[in-house]
C-alpha cells in the first residue's frame, strides 16, 4: 500500500522556555530489574563480576598513570542495544517480571541527552525509535559521517577521558580482584580496560510512561566482598579541573546538569568529583548528593540551568514518541508461529535541533537502514523472533 504524504509528515515539538517553573510530571523511584557484566574480552555474564567497591583515591594521585597500557573497547563494533536486550531476555527466562509494556526501552545515556536538551546550545542529535511487542526501543542514530566526526573530536579528548577512567581505577577495588604490578602507585587497582563495564537495568516511569533503562554504574559504597547492595549504595565518579575562577565555576555547573540527570535517572544518590590540576594530579575530592545538585546550582546569582524545563521536555518528547510510534507496532497480537516470516519493521526517528526543539518523523520504508542480522538496522533477529513468538 502506498504511504500517503500525510503519514510521513514531520511533527515538531518546540523547547519549553528555560524560565519554566510549572510542576513537572513525577519521576518514579527507579527499581532494579537486573545487572550484567562485560568481561575484559567484552563478553557478557549475567552477574556482578564487573562490579567495583568504592575506595577513595589518594589525594595527589597522578591520573596520567598507566596511559600507555590502557585497553580501549573497539568502537568500530556497534553493539546497538544488544546487552540490554540480552539482559531483558535473561530476566524473563529466569521467570521474573521484566519491563512494563507501553513504554520505552533504551540506554540511560539516551534519556540523559533528551533531558538536558533545553540547556544544550551546540550539540544536536538524532535517535531511532522502533516499536516491538508493546515497547519502543530507542538508540542513537549515528550515520557514518557523523560517527567519523565524533571519533575525531573524541581523539582530541583522549587524554581527558583517560583521566576519568584512571580516576576510577584509583577510586575503586574490582569485585574480581586487584591486578597490581610491582611499581603501581598506592590506590591503583589495575590497568584501564574500557571493555569492562557493569550495567544496571532499572524500571521506572515518567508520568504514566514506563521506562526501562540500562546504564553503566561505576561502583558501590559497600564492604569489600559483599553482594550488590542496591541502587541506594551506587556511586558515580567524575573528574574536573580545579575551579579557580568564576568562569570555571560556570563551566562546572554546566557539567553538573549532565552529572545530575545521569545519576538521577538511574536512582544513583551520590556523585563524587575528583578535582585535578592541569598536569593531572588529584588535588581534592568532593561528594555531591544527587538530589542536592539542582539546589546547589540554583543558589548561585545566575543559575545556568534548573530541572523544571528538563523534566517537562523529557516528558513531552517521550509522550510524543509513545503516542505516535506505539500504534504502529507490527507485532501480531496473537504472536508469530515458529516458521512465520517476521513482519516489516516500522522505523521512526526524532532529531534535536539546539535552541529550537525536537522533530519526529517516520522513516520511509525504502530508506530503512539494512544491516545483516538486524531488524530495522537495530534489533537482533533472534531477539525480535523471541519477542514475537506465539505465547
Ligand atoms: O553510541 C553508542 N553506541 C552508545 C553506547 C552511547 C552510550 C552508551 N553506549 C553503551 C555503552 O557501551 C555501555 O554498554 O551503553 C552502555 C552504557 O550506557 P549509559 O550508562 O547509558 O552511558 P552514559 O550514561 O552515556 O555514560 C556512562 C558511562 C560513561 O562514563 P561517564 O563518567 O563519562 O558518564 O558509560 C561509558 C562512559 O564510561 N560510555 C561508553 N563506553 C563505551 N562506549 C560509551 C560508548 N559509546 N558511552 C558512554
Ligand atoms: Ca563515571
Amino acid at each position: 500500500m502506498a504511504m500517503s504524504a500525510r503519514q510521513l509528515q514531520h511533527i515538531f515539538l518546540p523547547l519549553p522556555p528555560r524560565s519554566l517553573t510549572a510542576p513537572a510530571p513525577p519521576y518514579k523511584r527507579p527499581t532494579l530489574l537486573t545487572t550484567y557484566s562485560h568481561q575484559p574480552d567484552r563478553s557478557i555474564q549475567h552477574d556482578d563480576s564487573a562490579m567495583a567497591y568504592y575506595s577513595p583515591a589518594p589525594t595527589g594521585c597522578d591520573l596520567n598513570y598507566g596511559f600507555d597500557r590502557r585497553i580501549d573497547r573497539d568502537e568500530d563494533v556497534d553493539e546497538h542495544l544488544d546487552g540490554l536486550c540480552e539482559a531483558l531476555r535473561n530476566v524473563e527466562e529466569r521467570g521474573e517480571a521484566g519491563e512494563r509494556r507501553g513504554g520505552i526501552i533504551t540506554w540511560r545515556g539516551m534519556i540523559t541527552r533528551i533531558m538536558t536538551a533545553p540547556f544544550e546550545e551546540r550539540e544536536g542529535w538524532e535517535m531511532t525509535a522502533i516499536p516491538l511487542d508493546g515497547s519502543i526501543y530507542i538508540e542513537l542514530y549515528d550515520p557514518p559521517e557523523i560517527r567519523a566526526q565524533r571519533r575525531k573530536e573524541q581523539s582530541s579528548w583522549a587524554w581527558q577521558s583517560y583521566m576519568g577512567y584512571s580516576y576510577e581505577a584509583f577510586s575503586t577495588i574490582p569485585a574480581s580482584g586487584v591486578q597490581r604490578r610491582d611499581d603501581d602507585p598506592e590506590g591503583w587497582s589495575g590497568d584501564v580496560n574500557t571493555n569492562v563495564q557493569w550495567c544496571n537495568v532499572v524500571r521506572t516511569a515518567i508520568g504514566q510512561i514506563p521506562l526501562c533503562l540500562g546504564g553503566e554504574v561505576d561502583c558501590v559504597d559497600a564492604p569489600l566482598g559483599t553482594a550488590h547492595p542496591g541502587l541506594d549504595k551506587c556511586m558515580e565518579l567524575k573528574t574536573n579541573k580545579v575551579i579557580q575562577s568564576r568562569h570555571q565555576e560556570t563551566l562546572f555547573h554546566k557539567k553538573l546538569l549532565k552529572h545530575w540527570a545521569q545519576s538521577w535517572l538511574l536512582g544513583i544518590p551520590t556523585v563524587e568529583v575528583g578535582f585535578r590540576d592541569d598536569s593531572g594530579t588529584v588535588k581534592s575530592q568532593r561528594v555531591f548528593p544527587t538530589e542536592k545538585i539542582p539546589q546547589l546550582v540554583g543558589s548561585t546569582s545566575n543559575p545556568v540551568w534548573h530541572p523544571s524545563p528538563c523534566i517537562h521536555f523529557l516528558y513531552a518528547v517521550l509522550d510524543l514518541v509513545v503516542s505516535n510510534v506505539l500504534p504502529t507496532d507490527p507485532t501480531p497480537p496473537s504472536g508469530l508461529a515458529e516458521d512465520d516470516a517476521l513482519p516489516e519493521p516500522v522505523v521512526w526517528r526524532f532529531s534535536f535541533i539546539p535552541k529550537r526543539g525536537c522533530e519526529l518523523y517516520r522513516v520511509d520504508p525504502s530508506r530503512v537502514v539494512q544491516e545483516e542480522g538486524r531488524w530495522g538496522g537495530m534489533l537482533p533477529l533472534d531477539y525480535v523472533r523471541w519477542r514475537m513468538r506465539r505465547r
